[in-house]
């Protein structure tokens, strides 16, 4: 937690304001690495709630190679709607009220932020009701599920890269192979959003099991706390598959960003002092990493200070 913060305040103070993709602005550093020792408790902020659950689901629907944000809604899971939203606004099947440039102008106009709240709305309706409009807007394309467990092969075959890492780390523990990749340079211009987490390589000594992950583009408020809890997660799930105890999860940012609007939020969670870590409880007695569900993993003794809200940017 006091990594996080120095990453907050060293953005912040030495940082360099750059304009972004998304026409927001972004204060930023380049290169930067923090080091969670997983003995310690569970690395979920405890300056801002953090909504655990969201980031299991996300997690899980990796793990199973889905790319259909249809899962995700059907468990209340709306981080990626956004994204499969944008694709069908841009569709021409589209009617609806003029969405163009939705994410900046609901993060300035209220009104248009209700007008856009009702869009999603009837949107997630269809995603759930309607396998056919599922299949076309909800997927987001050949993203981190897709890559980790059917990387196309070049021969009209996949690769299963996570199943093969967790085989290769029973087998061959001392292995400097150990490597998932999500950044297919072939297929990054079919996917909704170009993979931000980008590549983990997992390490073993003395019986305990390490992650590292490398990860081009972070956005410290919003996305740094559900990404590094991910990861911590998947540390523990692959521990728990190859029996090996979790010992650190290594985060290494390329571009760490705080976007200009996200400020004044990150100040707040500043000023406040950070609490003790939860635990991690998985009761799933007998299954696989790959069925698991969102309802089996839970964090024990959260108690963190409350959410803080930040528009994001799209
Ligand atoms: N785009 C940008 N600009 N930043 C991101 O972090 C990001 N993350 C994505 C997709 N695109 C992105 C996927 N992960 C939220 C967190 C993670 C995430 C997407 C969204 C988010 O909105 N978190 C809020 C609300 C969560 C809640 O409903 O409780 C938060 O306050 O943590
Ligand atoms: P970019 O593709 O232009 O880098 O924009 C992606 C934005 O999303 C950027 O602000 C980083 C952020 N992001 C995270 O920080 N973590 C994530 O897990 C995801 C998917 C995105």
């Amino acid at each position: 937690m006091e990594q996080y913060q120095q990453l907050c305040r060293t953005i912040l103070e030495n940082g360099t304001d750059k304009g972004d993709r998304t026409g927001t602005g972004t204060r930023s550093i380049f290169g930067h690495q923090m080091r969670f020792d997983l003995s310690e408790g569970f690395p979920l902020m405890t300056t801002k709630k953090t909504a655990f659950r969201l980031i299991v689901s996300e997690l899980l629907w990796f793990i199973k190679g889905d790319t259909n944000v249809r899962t995700l809604i059907a468990e209340r899971n709306p981080i990626w709607d956004e994204w499969a939203f944008e694709k069908y606004v841009n569709s021409g099947e589209y009617s609806g009220p003029d969405m163009t440039d939705f994410g900046r102008r609901a993060a300035k106009d209220p009104v248009f932020k209700e007008v856009l709240g009702l869009e999603m709305d009837k949107f997630r309706e269809m995603i759930l009701s309607d396998d056919e409009f599922a299949e076309t807007y909800g997927d987001l394309g050949p993203v981190y599920g897709r890559q980790w467990r059917s990387w196309p092969d070049g021969r009209g075959g996949t690769i299963d890269q996570l199943k093969n890492v967790i085989g290769s780390i029973q087998n061959n523990p001392d292995s400097r192979r150990h490597i998932v990749s999500a950044w297919n340079p072939a297929e990054v211009e079919d996917m909704a959003l170009p993979p931000c987490h980008t590549l983990f390589q997992f390490y073993v000594a003395d019986g305990k099991l390490s992650c590292q992950l490398y990860q081009r583009s972070a956005d410290v408020f919003l996305g740094v706390p559900f990404n590094i809890a991910s990861y911590a997660l998947l540390t523990h799930l692959v521990a728990r598959e190859t029996g090996l105890e979790p010992d650190e999860f290594v985060h290494t940012l390329g571009d760490a960003h705080i976007y200009s609007n996200h400020f004044d939020q990150v100040n707040e969670q500043l000023s406040r002092e950070p609490k003790k870590l939860p635990e991690l409880v998985i009761e799933a007695d007998g299954k696989s990493i790959f069925e698991l569900e969102t309802a089996d993993i839970r964090v024990e003794g959260y108690d963190p200070h409350p959410k803080i809200k930040a528009p994001i940017a799209v």
